[in-house]
């Protein structure tokens, strides 16, 4: 992988930390060292803060009331959609819809758009190093419909066969769905000429942007994805919330995904009609207070600034990488020239799962196991990996006290 800093990011991390009130934890006497962020990142007090304004002064239900109460949570729910629109830059805010996240955005478009336009012997292409999530609702559409599910294999350092790709790519495709950022390796795909190259055999592409969406600056309309999914949780917001975003005539042309309150313009025993977008998709009360949560986390990210982050994200991805070569019996898995701070190891002397117990009484949170990517373990001839997920409010010192860590698991089971 690449060991030069791209550029230097100007980031007042301590200043930062101090907005995020679990960061100011201690584990057994220690100061808390969170690198689970891959698994949910944690959240800044004006998260918080939203949350409790919304439930202490605004709460209501939206789209319904004629009151006051009502007509002010229908704007906060709405402006947060906006927020989204502009963070990731959708052309409308309707084609922004709010689901409970990644996973269940991938599953209404398999539900949907996979049902009404995937058939017998079509094909869905997708990579060896998907998140279940990515895997699973295409493999329940497959097996529904009797398509076939197409895996890009991967190289030993984590990169995708972009060849092998290309040489799936047929008439029979219909789909193709793929990470942006591997939370189990960190490699950062080269989503647009993915996109590219499908769309010269007219295939739309699902983007599925859980890791990539609160480290790096995302813009839909560059990438020209027909489909973008993420998870609030996971880019300082409450969980619960996620996004799909989608080219509107796709989203137009795609049956509901849920029936109920909301959805519908008028229904009688006899017809229902469907409402427009985006609440064809948003049966039910929706999740209005972390939809909100999830606003006040994109204005956070943006005053941070996401080419600060990502380049800061970077800076700590190649100190942490030194960090780790220098430990004995340190296998790295995911070793992508383009790869995000995600840090996925193993080692000679323990057990992923030991490493995390040990690393839990140092005050150090990392996640141990096949990180819901079980095909990419297999690939890598591994039953779990101890995996360090960086975030900005992260540091060089918390690398340190990884480091440390990691020489007394040595120590501990030499
Ligand atoms: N990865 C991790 O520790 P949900 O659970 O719907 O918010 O996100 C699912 C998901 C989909 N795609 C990718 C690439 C992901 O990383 C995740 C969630 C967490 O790596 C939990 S398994």
């Amino acid at each position: 992988m690449t060991t030069t800093v791209k550029k230097r990011a100007i980031l007042d991390v301590e200043l930062i930390r101090k907005d995020f009130p679990v960061l100011q934890l201690q584990r057994y006497g220690k100061p808390l060292v969170y690198l689970d962020n891959a698994a949910t990142s944690q959240k800044p007090q004006a998260v918080i803060d939203a949350l409790d304004t919304y439930y202490s002064s605004q709460n209501s239900n939206v789209h319904r009331g004629v009151h006051y109460l009502s007509e002010t949570a229908t704007r906060v729910y709405e402006e947060a959609r906006i927020k989204v629109k502009h963070f990731i830059n959708s052309p409308l805010s309707c084609q922004v819809i709010f689901t409970r996240g990644t996973t269940e955005g991938i599953n209404l478009v398999a539900q949907t758009y996979g049902r009404k336009f995937i058939g017998q012997g079509d094909e869905i292409i997708i990579s060896t190093m998907e998140h279940h999530s990515n895997i699973v609702p295409w493999q329940m559409l497959c097996e529904e419909k009797g398509a076939v599910l197409r895996v890009i294999p991967i190289t030993d350092d984590g990169e995708l066969m972009i060849e092998e790709y290309g040489k799936l790519l047929n008439k029979r495709t219909k789909l193709v769905a793929m990470g942006h950022v591997s939370n189990a390796l960190g490699t950062i795909n080269p989503v647009k000429q993915i996109i590219d190259m499908a769309h010269a055999f007219h295939v739309p592409v699902l983007v599925d942007g859980a890791q990539s969406v609160g480290h790096m600056h995302v813009d839909v309309q560059k990438l020209d994805c027909d489909f973008f999914v993420c998870s609030g949780h996971k880019m300082l917001g409450p969980t619960g919330i996620g996004v799909l975003y989608g080219k509107a005539e796709h989203l137009n042309a795609m049956p509901p995904f849920l029936g109920g309150g909301d959805m519908i313009l008028s229904v009688t025993f006899e017809k229902t009609t469907y409402n427009s977008l985006p609440y064809k998709f948003e049966a039910g009360t929706p999740n209005i207070a972390d939809a909100i949560g999830l606003g006040a986390a994109i204005d956070y990210l943006q005053q941070v600034g996401m080419d600060r982050i990502d380049a800061y994200e970077h800076e700590l991805l190649v100190y942490g990488t030194d960090v780790l070569q220098n430990i004995d019996g340190l296998r790295m898995i995911g070793t992508a020239r383009e790869k995000a701070a995600v840090l996925s190891f193993t080692l000679d002397s323990a057990h992923p799962h030991d490493i995390g117990q040990i690393l839990d009484q140092e005050g150090i949170a990392i996640r141990a196991g096949h990180h819901c990517a079980q095909p990419v373990m297999q690939r890598f001839g591994v039953p779990a990996t101890a995996r360090a997920s960086l975030a900005f409010y992260n540091t060089k010192e918390e690398l340190d006290a990884l480091g440390r860590a990691l020489e007394k698991v040595n120590e501990v089971f030499a």
